[in-house]
């Protein structure tokens, strides 16, 4: 379900700026609406440099661009998408690895959300540059356009997935944590 009702409710609660935003002087262009452009991204979870961001700060950050096919609702579907490489946000942000445990970042993962509660997770292995380089993006256009409404702003782009599950659109969470290791023996 991805109707824009959760992307209201959050802009509603959120409150501050936001809130002065749900009675704009002038009607929002069709193609992005006041509650996608002001939705915030939050990436969280145990990390040194949390943050948040909105469409424009994403904007503000390099872009790369990805053509690719995967299926969505059992059909096969091509877009070109551009946005912001996911590795370069946690780089950024700085996830508290121990740095006595070797290759710590292995054990970790990052959870994305969408505005309905959709999840999906990412080991930070898959994402690393280093490991499997997946190039996984924070998508913003889609086709030399804003994302079509019923994405939200900012959808997963995951290069190397057959199916779309992992594309979570209306993003607005990114949580990243260590797993939960059992005892080895
Ligand atoms: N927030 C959210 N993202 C979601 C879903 C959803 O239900 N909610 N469905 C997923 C599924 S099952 C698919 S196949 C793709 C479809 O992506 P598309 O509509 O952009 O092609 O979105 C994924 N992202
Ligand atoms: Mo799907």
């Amino acid at each position: 379900m991805r109707t824009l009702l959760p992307a209201l409710l959050v802009a509603a609660l959120v409150g501050g700026p936001v809130l002065a935003q749900t009675t704009p002087a002038a009607p929002a262009p069709a193609s992005m609406s006041f509650s996608t452009a002001t939705t915030a991204i939050t990436l969280g979870g145990q990390l040194t440099a949390p943050r948040s961001f909105v469409l424009a700060d994403l904007q503000a950050l390099p872009g790369h661009e990805v053509s690719l096919t995967y299926m969505a609702a059992g059909k096969s579907v091509t877009h070109t998408f551009k946005g912001v490489l996911l590795s370069d946000l946690l780089t950024a942000a700085r996830p508290a690895f121990d740095p006595r445990v070797r290759n710590a970042s292995l054990t970790w993962y990052v959870l994305a959300q969408g505005a309905d509660g959709y999840a999906a997770l990412f080991s930070l292995g898959e994402i690393d540059p280093g490991f499997g380089n997946r190039g996984v993006l924070l998508a913003y256009a889609q086709d030399g356009q804003p994302l079509p409404a019923s994405d939200g702003a900012v959808q997963l782009v995951v290069p190397g997935d057959l199916k779309g599950g992992r594309y979570v659109s209306s993003l607005v969470r990114l949580t990243v944590l260590p797993a939960a290791l059992p005892a080895p023996n």
